[in-house]
């Protein structure tokens, strides 16, 4: 693939978000530093400036709690126009001292961006040292979740909140704004000011997030307190499934650093076979995700159910047949919706209720070439460039008119579209 115009262009993204040791996801709508965008964001840089790539990286665990949870945002102490402020995150004294940060987390994409940054480096000695260094805090961010985030049992990780998920407004989580929780205090959006309302979460969203902040920051962020009585509590299967990949991802650098599986091999066919028996749902040949509170599966399809295929959780029959049903449900639509249109909470423009991402993109097609379906992930792959080349770096895109939408100048967009051009699906990768 010959695409030297539109990798300046991503770069110049980049570059344009970049604060020396954190990019910005976007230029306006999102100042500070969000735990997923910076591993997307690092798998880009590694192949323009590797240093830059492990700076990125390296920012983000700096703010690691010492429980091991990495937050969904570090805060930039210099910002003040986005929200919600750190004044929503009560103190603990997990926090690092002089770090401010969320007390929530998001999906562990970060070990498998070190395993692909670190793949990036040619020289085996500084890629070993670097691996070496974070070998400790990394392992400690994977093993939080099976510590502090299961409850019954299971082997499924329960996330706390919607951003959590990284798919906020989801209609997987409908149930939760049909509650119509409250928060006591009164707050102002800023996202609303700088793009769309109608391309963003709803007020009654917004109430419940809220609301679910301030019981989080209530319990003093002590798990064993709050799940018992955690008002969302959820099996998210994208998010169960980027944490396996990031346990196999993480136990491949303990092998390359000579040390013994990060998580044994028991523990992961435990929770491999608790996912397909909990999750998947036949008749849309899809996972689906499970509501621990109410002990209810989550009646909702949507592009997160693919992520198994990222996971490594399915053989490539499965996945062949997942993904040929979700395109035949979206005929008619640039892929992948992240919700399909004959599902209820179907809105083409509203965030994470419709619109193509190419994080969720990059996801499925790299796990489909990991599953040795190479034309499946190559038409996925020049799917995304080809609306990114016409519609430009946006955080999402329309389904039907591939039109970007939210925020300009995306990150992700640009970061993963420079790893599709410059590691094309089926290539060879650098060792
Ligand atoms: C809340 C930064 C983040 C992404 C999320 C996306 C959005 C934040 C917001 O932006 O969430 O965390 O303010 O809407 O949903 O996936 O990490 O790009």
């Amino acid at each position: 693939m010959n695409n030297p115009g539109l990798l300046q262009q991503a770069e110049a993204v980049l570059r344009g978000n970049d604060l020396g040791h954190y990019t910005k996801p976007s230029p306006r709508l999102y100042p500070h530093q969000w735990n997923w965008d910076s591993a997307f964001i690092a798998i880009g840089w590694a192949h323009l400036d590797w240093s830059r790539a492990t700076r990125e990286i390296e920012t983000l665990l700096a703010a690691q709690w010492t429980d091991g949870m990495v937050p969904h945002i570090r805060y930039n102490p210099a910002v003040t126009d986005y929200h919600p402020g750190p004044d929503w995150w009560r103190d603990t004294p997990v926090r690092r001292e002089g770090v401010i940060t969320s007390g929530i987390s998001q999906p562990p994409v970060l070990p498998t961006a070190v395993y692909l940054v670190g793949m990036r480096q040619p020289d085996p000695g500084r890629r070993r040292a670097w691996w070496e260094r974070l070998y400790e805090p990394l392992r400690q961010a994977v093993a939080y979740f099976p510590q502090h985030r299961t409850t019954g049992g299971s082997s499924l990780i329960a996330v706390i909140h919607p951003w959590e998920s990284g798919l906020d407004n989801s209609p997987r989580w409908d149930f939760a704004t049909r509650a119509g929780w409250h928060p006591t205090r009164p707050y102002r959006r800023v996202d609303t000011t700088i793009v769309e309302r109608a391309h963003r979460p709803t007020q009654a969203d917004y109430d419940m997030y809220m609301y679910l902040v301030e019981q989080i920051a209530a319990s003093g962020y002590d798990m064993a307190v709050y799940l018992p009585r955690a008002p969302f509590l959820v099996y998210d299967a994208l998010f169960n499934a980027i944490w396996y990949r990031a346990a196999v991802d993480l136990n491949r650098i303990a092998d390359a650093v000579g040390r013994p599986p990060a998580i044994s091999p028991d523990a992961l066919r435990a929770f491999r076979d608790a996912y397909r028996t909990a999750l998947w749902h036949e008749p849309s040949r899809l996972f689906r995700d499970f509501d621990v509170r109410a002990g209810v599966p989550i009646p909702v399809d949507t592009g997160a159910g693919l992520g198994a295929i990222y996971g490594g959780l399915v053989d490539a029959e499965q996945a062949r047949a997942m993904v040929d049903h979700y395109r035949r449900r979206c005929a008619g639509c640039r892929m992948i919706p992240s919700v399909p249109p004959d599902e209820g909470g179907f809105d083409p423009e509203r965030y994470w209720r419709g619109p193509v991402w190419v994080n969720l993109n990059w996801l499925v097609a790299r796990g489909l070439e990991a599953l040795g379906l190479r034309a499946e992930a190559q038409a996925l792959a020049e799917s995304t460039i080809a609306l990114v080349r016409t519609a430009g770096f946006h955080e999402y895109y329309h389904p039907h008119t591939g039109a970007g939408l939210g925020g300009a100048d995306f990150s992700w967009s640009a970061a993963l579209v420079i790893d599709l051009l410059r590691r094309p699906v089926g290539g060879v990768e650098a060792e």
